[in-house]
């Protein structure tokens, strides 16, 4: 039957992840804000603890978890950065690639890797000239005689490229195909000769993570790290995001989690006209809002989840949690700053670097739109 309630290892997942974010993050959140640093002590550390990689099969050395129980981890890492949070559960996604079509060589080899070693690695899809429009990427990858390829273009905000280990990169492999057959995703090792990173780009939130531009130029691909088989390419990468749009959801479930409670805490200490400033109704409304819009994105997190979990094609409910969720964190994230006052305008306090960090989650994962293009599609095909 239906049920609502964590289970008791869902239970203790999240009491460890919230322990972590609470003794690990929280305290170095704001210095990795202003510096940028990438935070690899913190990965080190949560990878140590099983926090990372999270959906890689025991066999391979994972946690063996669903999507469910990974969406649980990246809420309270959210908690306490989302800039970290992104750093973290970017690997999921650069890994769901090799999930959802991965062979034994390539699983025991990439994901192997990533469970030995506190590595990290990217998701290479998005180009300087193509973000929505995947179809209308353009790096190619040709076939040699051989059966390797020679990968030759440009990827343009890749979460963790500075620091990775290896690539999930798609590139068209057939100049007139439909869209379902033109594409074929590859497993790049990231010191293959051709490659360079760029610099690190400066953004408005989440500063700890790092995004960079890729160039590939004439880089040789074995035949064997073809992900699935040739052609096969867009439909795997987009199988990818219903994994990792629940996760992405959840973590701007976690900004706005906090946001709530930032402005709860301050609304019952502030004082003006002769009471603490929660009890003038619009404010507490405010904070009302907040917590309708969370639990309902939680649900819808939830719901995604447990229905990729299950077997269930999850695509559109995924769109309405990334959706939803971006647009919560958003609204949480500036009535937090606007509760604060004057305060929550100014760097000592929290909330101006959660309203920073939530404008992404409207951008990262499919914007907004293309998740409304997605969910708005669902429905004429529904009716037809
Ligand atoms: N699963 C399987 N197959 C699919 C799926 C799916 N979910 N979606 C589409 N397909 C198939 C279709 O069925 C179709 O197959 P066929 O040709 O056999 O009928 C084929 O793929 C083509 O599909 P469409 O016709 O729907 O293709 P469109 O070109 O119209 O466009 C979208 C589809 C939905 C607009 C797509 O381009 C899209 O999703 N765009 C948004 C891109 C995006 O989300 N980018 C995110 C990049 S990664 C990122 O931002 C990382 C953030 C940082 C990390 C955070 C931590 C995780
Ligand atoms: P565009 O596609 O040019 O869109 C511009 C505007 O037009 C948006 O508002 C969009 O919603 C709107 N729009 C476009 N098409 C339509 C339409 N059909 N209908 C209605 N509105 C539309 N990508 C990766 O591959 N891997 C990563 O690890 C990664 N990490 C990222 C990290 C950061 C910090 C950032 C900023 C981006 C990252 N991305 C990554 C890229 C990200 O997914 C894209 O920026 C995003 O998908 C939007 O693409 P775009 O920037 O090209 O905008």
């Amino acid at each position: 039957g239906m049920g609502f309630s964590l289970t008791e290892e869902q239970k203790s997942i999240q009491q460890m992840a919230r322990k972590f974010t609470r003794e690990e993050i929280i305290p170095v959140a704001a210095e990795h804000d202003i510096t940028g640093k990438y935070p690899t002590e913190i990965i080190k550390k949560a990878w140590e603890l099983g926090l990372v990689n999270t959906h890689v099969e025991a066999k391979y050395g994972g946690m063996d978890l669903g999507v469910l129980d990974s969406a649980i981890i990246s809420e309270e890492l959210a908690y306490g950065c989302t800039g970290i949070q992104t750093a973290i559960e970017a690997n999921n996604l650069a890994e769901a690639p090799l999930v959802v079509a991965g062979n034994d060589f390539q699983k025991k080899k990439y994901l192997g890797r990533m469970t030995e070693a506190p590595l990290v690695a990217s998701y290479g899809v998005t180009e300087p000239g193509a973000g929505s429009d995947v179809a209308g990427l353009t790096t190619s990858a040709v076939k040699k005689a051989d059966g390797s390829w020679v990968l030759n273009g440009q990827k343009m905000w890749i979460t963790n490229s500075g620091h990775a280990n290896w690539f999930f990169v798609l590139a068209r492999t057939d100049a007139s195909a439909n869209t379902g057959k033109a594409f074929t995703g590859f497993i790049v090792d990231a010191d293959t000769p051709g490659i360079t990173v760029g610099r690190k780009e400066i953004n408005m939130g989440q500063r700890a993570s790092d995004t960079r531009g890729v160039t590939f130029e004439d880089v040789v691909i074995p035949a064997e790290n073809v992900l699935g088989s040739e052609g096969q390419g867009f439909k795997i990468a987009m199988n990818a995001f219903d994994i990792t749009r629940p996760l992405v959801a959840s973590g701007a479930v976690g900004l706005a989690r906090r946001a709530m409670e930032e402005a709860t805490r301050y609304a019952l200490e502030r004082k003006t006209m002769g009471k603490p400033i929660f009890n003038h109704q619009a404010v507490s409304f405010m904070l009302a809002d907040m917590a309708i819009g969370i639990e309902s994105a939680r649900m819808m997190v939830y719901r995604s989840a447990f229905m990729r979990d299950n077997g269930e094609k999850n695509t559109w409910h995924a769109s309405i949690a990334k959706a939803l969720a971006g647009d919560v964190a958003n609204k949480c994230a500036a009535d937090a700053v606007q509760i604060f006052g004057g305060n929550g305008f100014n760097t000592e306090y929290p909330v101006e670097k959660l309203m920073r960090d939530a404008k992404i989650f409207q951008i990262y994962e499919g914007t907004a739109q293309i998740q409304r293009l997605i969910i708005s599609r669902g429905l004429a095909d529904a009716a037809k």
